[in-house]
């Protein structure tokens, strides 16, 4: 794209991104760009949800907005005032920002404001769902996530750590934090933690700046170093797979990379230049998804939702005896039965 790109966000196949010229939107599927009306000196920090675009406006020294852009009726709205420098978020009908330094959720449906914290200490906010995170300082930064249906705030970091930046996906959030206190050291590390176990994963053991992570169901990427030096250092992203537990380094090159975001099989990212500098995406191989999580990548996998273990091409012994032709199916795998569906002979001819 040849300029200067400050952030990018996608969902499903729209990718929004701010330049020196305002926020565009792509359509990934056929790579259409579409500059979304300049009604303000600035306007930058998009979100993208459906047909829905929120994003901070104002003019140079003014108070701050949030607005939101409509692709469908090609309407902008004006939805708070907000200050700070903090993004807004969407998610469905719902919109959180930060104003005063306390985290606001808009209804889109009832047009009403929420407060959600009042410490007056409260910095980037996300949203999945009923479900919104959010990085406090007490002392140290912390992550919290508040839940729209229950209506209550939960602490899940405890630690002398510079824990920021959270976003969620279901039940998963990631942050990055800091080894000590602020300004203790400056580099960070990549964590997660599991709403459902209540336990926090450590992702990354380096010494070298880690941050910016972005999740979709069980892949995490985000920008990560590999060299003390934060200043000079390379900058890559990198993928870890919570299914295998393994990491994957994505960019492999002296260009700069930063800012990587995940929707489905999808990993977008901004390069800086020289040469050019722009957005770039890659699609995950099909062979590091498993969906029904039982070691066999879909690729390979010959049956889906396998739920005992699996024995051979991702099928279990009883996911085997149903595709067995035959009113006399065993309850066991004889070694006649696996050694015909593995060669694929006999009533196994036809089945792949
Ligand atoms: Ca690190
Ligand atoms: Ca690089
Ligand atoms: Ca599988
Ligand atoms: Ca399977």
């Amino acid at each position: 794209m040849g300029v200067q790109i400050a952030d990018q966000k996608f969902m499903k196949n729209k990718l929004v991104y701010t330049t020196s010229n305002g926020i565009s939107v792509i359509n990934l599927n056929v790579g259409d760009s579409f500059q979304i009306p300049q009604n303000f000196d600035m306007q930058y920090g998009p979100s993208i949800y459906g047909n829905n675009i929120v994003y901070k406006a104002h003019d140079y020294g003014e108070t701050k907005q949030i607005d939101l852009y409509n692709l469908d009726t090609k309407q902008t709205i004006q939805l708070a005032n907000a200050t700070g420098y903090t993004s807004p978020d969407i998610w469905g009908d719902k919109v959180v920002y930060v104003r005063d330094k306390n985290i606001y959720m808009h209804d889109l449906i009832t047009n009403q404001e929420t407060q959600i914290t009042t410490s007056g200490n409260c910095w980037s906010p996300s949203i999945y769902d009923n479900k919104i995170v959010y990085s406090e300082y007490i002392g140290y930064y912390d992550i919290y996530v508040y839940d729209l249906i229950t209506k209550t705030n939960r602490q899940i970091t405890d630690n002398s750590r510079f824990n920021f930046g959270p976003q969620i996906w279901e039940n998963k959030i990631v942050y990055h934090g800091g080894p000590g206190g602020a300004g203790s050291s400056t580099y960070r590390e990549i964590y997660m933690y599991d709403l459902v176990t209540n336990e926090e994963t450590r992702i990354t053991f380096n010494n070298g700046q880690d941050s910016a992570p972005s999740i979709y169901g069980n892949k995490i990427v985000w920008v990560g170093q590999r060299e003390p030096d934060v200043f000079t250092a390379d900058h890559n992203i990198y993928m870890y797979d919570l299914d295998i537990n393994q990491e994957f380094q994505i960019t492999n090159d002296s260009i700069r990379q930063t800012l990587p975001y995940i929707f489905e099989n999808i990993i977008t990212w901004i390069e800086y230049g020289p040469p050019g500098g722009g957005i770039y995406m890659t699609t995950i191989p099909e062979n590091l998804f498993d969906e029904d999580n039982d070691g066999v990548p879909n690729n390979e996998d010959k049956c889906p939702n396998t739920e005992e273990e699996q024995i051979i091409y991702g099928c279990s012994c009883n996911q085997i005896l149903e595709l067995k032709p035959g009113k006399d199916k065993s309850s066991k795998c004889s070694p006649g039965i696996i050694k015909v569906f593995t060669k694929g002979i006999g009533w196994a001819k036809d089945l792949f």
